[in-house]
């Protein structure tokens, strides 16, 4: 399935051993995205000839272009991407601002920035089409960054009405939790703070994070990465159409208590699988399991990341 040869070089570059390429060829999805829908989380890598990988990252990707990702925002029917800067390219956001340049105003991004970037710099980056700044805490992905560094960042990027995206694994939610509720912005946690979703729903794992949004209006959510998330995986059992269906009630509870604040996303490429590879027209498929109404899935799409990102 993903096989092909224009893949399988990162310039320069060996990829990490076990890494498994984007699924070619995906499905047409059988649901109708939204006049206006945007992919909110998706990433570019390299080409790593021409934007070399960060020394400091933890994996090498396989190449995934813009203009791949442009292809499959296509097929797939979305309007719209939201570029997340991976951490396989450090603070160095080249790959990523060629591509908002390249987009004609139909992408938005989220950069890693460090202490030493200038106003000059952030400013190059707003108009790029830049609108966030990703603070990354799962410990397998990043080294440790001071957390007063973090909030300098935070408050530099406040005023330019951008916001931090931030990304941790559901244990740690406690130890963060003083940090994430003092930053100044308005704060969106990747897929979901990554909930064990092998727990109940309504177990008090889950129900810190929904504590988390119910307290702090500032937060929201993406309801992406089923198939990072899911333990049932990709196959739909007894004849079920729902692919991923365990991560399903943690997405709906969140969509459905917190509807103006939640965002999706592909995360196509989708960096550090090892076991499967998802079809992305299978991943939109599952946006119907989770937004189960027109009304929740206009504001999932469209309204919540327009207003965020194209404000
Ligand atoms: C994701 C998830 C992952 C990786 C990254 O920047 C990254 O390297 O975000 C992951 O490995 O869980 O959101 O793409």
């Amino acid at each position: 399935m993903n096989a092909s040869p224009e893949k399988a070089t990162t310039g320069p570059h060996t990829k990490t051993s076990g890494w498994m390429d984007w699924f070619t060829g995906p499905s047409k999805p059988l649901f109708r995205l939204p006049p206006g829908a945007v992919d909110a989380h998706c990433h570019v890598f390299g080409p790593g000839a021409e934007f070399p990988y960060a020394t400091e990252r933890k994996y090498t990707p396989c190449d995934a272009s813009k203009a791949q990702l442009f292809a499959l925002r296509d097929h797939l029917g979305f309007d719209k991407n939201v570029i997340v800067q991976a951490t396989c390219h450090g603070a160095d956001n080249r790959a990523l601002l060629d591509a908002l340049l390249h987009s004609n105003g139909k992408a938005r991004g989220v950069a890693t920035v460090k202490r030493s970037v200038s106003d000059a710099e952030l400013q190059a980056m707003h108009d790029a089409g830049v609108r966030g700044v990703r603070f990354n805490f799962v410990k397998r992905l990043v080294d440790f960054t001071p957390k007063d560094e973090l909030m300098e960042i935070a408050g530099r990027i406040a005023r330019l009405g951008w916001h931090v995206v931030i990304y941790f694994e559901a244990v740690d939610l406690p130890e963060l939790w003083d940090f994430f509720t003092a930053l100044p912005t308005t704060v969106v946690v990747d897929h979901m703070g990554r909930p064990d979703v092998s727990l109940p729903v309504d177990g008090p794992q889950f129900e810190l994070f929904r504590k988390f949004m119910r307290q702090h209006s500032n937060v929201w959510s993406k309801v992406s990465c089923p198939e990072r998330l899911s333990v049932t995986g990709p196959k739909a059992l007894n004849g079920e159409k729902n692919a991923y269906r365990d991560v399903a009630p943690f997405a709906r509870s969140i969509v459905e208590e917190f509807p103006d604040r939640v965002l999706w996303g592909t995360d196509w490429p989708h960096p550090n699988l090892k076991d499967h590879m998802p079809d992305d027209g299978l991943l939109v498929d599952f946006i119907p399991h989770i937004a189960t109404t027109p009304e929740l899935q206009q504001k999932l799409l469209v309204d919540n990341p327009t207003r965020l990102y194209w404000k």
